[in-house]
């Protein structure tokens, strides 16, 4: 097993992966900012690294002053969690010429999703189903022609993405011919401003999707199982509100194709470590849209529903276990529901950083909790409002949702404005309660 491992992140995750770490016996070095010393992450960790000032590109950004820590602690590996740099190919490969292990996948497969258009092109290839679209950038110099008709090809409404963006970012929807040449041109001037990137390509817009994703694990060497799906719609402007697993609706005989097809191109990939499989699902069909090569922050509503711990699995994998997990391990059992709980208003969506006075966390069957704060706790203006994940699980949704309710309601958060009232609000609301959502729901819902 790995000796010592560098947290390279903050927050919950760090936590979460402490954990992993000590229940495999792995020594931990926890890495902050001078914004974030009294992080619990940071008062349990083996040892800690101050990396720099709050701004997170002097710090969690910093590929030198990480792998600084990770040399002069004498770690062997370093996990990037999520967001910061745990989709920075550049990042993966600069920890593996240093010498360290990168939890994570290989960097040549984290720049191929990186790149939107390749990661369509070589899901296609390998059996995955994709949105009709370009299959390729549009937008260069003398194609006008051959775009228009590939658009007409593909009907309208179309939607215009910039390859290098993903998770809402660069993308503008079309609905008629005249417009299409100008929206392909405004995308790729913001592409370029935003990702230092201009290509763009096009797909057709679907109007009502649900947002269902496959979480994948793999081995490196041809091994990988999925653990079936997670219903992310409930989100708002590109920011997931509410996760469950599985999603609402979908049969069994429906997972065991769509996850049997993600893991076979795992295989193919040689893909490593956790991954997750972005799918918009309209009228019983699913499209892929986009791959994430990092451990996701919805990743518990698919550890409550399989008993596999993801963490865990990230850490064997990079320590060159034996990947022992088939796929007839994996059984899905009951229903999970999670509910990220922000520092901001929960009308106006503000950050509100400050002073935690008072925390206490739900508890009862079923009920899990990730969060780092605790009573006293100064959550800093700099980062992610993210200051706990309530995950409720039962032996079906209904279960789940009471006991969601119930566990919203026994905590307390005091002196800073959460959204924890928002989402006592919404398990309340009759259509989440019948599992109708898709991705517009909650946008709906707060405007009506
Ligand atoms: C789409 C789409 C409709 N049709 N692609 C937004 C985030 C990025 N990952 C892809 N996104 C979308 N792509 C086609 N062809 C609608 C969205 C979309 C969306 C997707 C998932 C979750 C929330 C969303 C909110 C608005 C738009």
């Amino acid at each position: 097993m790995l000796s010592k491992v560098v947290i390279a992140n903050r927050g919950e995750i760090a936590l979460r992966i402490l954990r992993a770490c000590r229940e495999l016996g792995i020594r931990t070095v926890a890495v902050h900012s001078t914004a974030d010393r009294d992080l619990m992450h940071v008062r349990l960790a083996d040892e800690s690294v101050c990396i720099g000032p709050p701004p997170a590109n002097q710090s969690y950004l910093s590929i030198p002053a990480i792998i600084s820590a990770a040399e002069i602690t004498d770690a062997v590996a370093i996990h990037p969690g999520y967001g910061f740099l745990a989709e920075n190919a550049d990042f993966a490969e600069q920890v593996e010429k240093s010498g360290f292990i990168f939890i994570g996948p290989r960097p040549d497969n984290i720049r191929q999703m990186g790149d939107k258009v390749s990661a369509i092109k070589t899901m296609k290839a390998l059996g995955i189903p994709c949105v009709p679209g370009s299959d390729g950038f549009v937008g260069e110099e003398g194609d006008e022609a051959a775009t228009l008709h590939m658009a007409r090809e593909i009907g309208y409404p179309i939607i215009v993405k910039a390859a290098g963006g993903g998770g809402g970012r660069g993308m503008r929807v079309v609905h008629t011919e005249s417009h299409l040449m100008n929206a392909i041109a405004m995308t790729r001037t913001e592409a370029l401003a935003a990702f230092n990137n201009d290509k763009v390509y096009m797909e057709k817009y679907l109007e009502n999707p649900r947002h269902i994703e496959i979480q994948v694990l793999a081995d490196g060497q041809g091994r990988a199982i999925h653990l079936g799906e997670r219903d992310c719609s409930m989100q708002r402007r590109h920011q997931k509100v509410i996760e469950e697993a599985p999603a609402p609706g979908i049969t069994p005989e429906q997972r065991a194709a769509i996850g049997e097809r993600c893991a076979a191109a795992c295989r193919n990939m040689q893909y490593r470590g956790a991954g997750t499989f972005e799918f918009l699902y309209e009228n019983g069909e699913f499209y892929f849209i986009e791959m994430n090569t990092r451990v996701q922050v919805e990743h518990p509503v698919t550890e409550m529903i399989t008993g596999i711990d993801i963490v865990r699995e990230q850490l064997r994998i990079a320590a060159g276990e034996p990947f022992t997990l088939t796929q007839d391990d994996v059984h899905i059992r009951g229903h999970a529901i999670e509910c990220r709980i922000n520092a901001e208003d929960p009308r106006s969506f503000m950050p509100c950083p400050g002073t935690i006075t008072h925390f206490h966390a739900p508890g009862g069957p079923g009920i899990r909790v990730d969060s780092h704060i605790y009573s006293s706790y100064k959550v800093p203006p700099h980062y992610d409002s993210l200051i706990a994940k309530i995950i409720a699980h039962g032996d079906n949704r209904d279960i789940a949702l009471a006991r969601m309710r119930i566990a919203l309601d026994e905590t307390v958060v005091d002196g800073i404005k959460t959204t924890l009232p928002l989402h006592q609000d919404i398990m309340r609301g009759t259509s989440f309660q019948r599992g109708m959502v898709n991705i517009h729901y909650l946008e709906k819902w707060l405007n009506q």
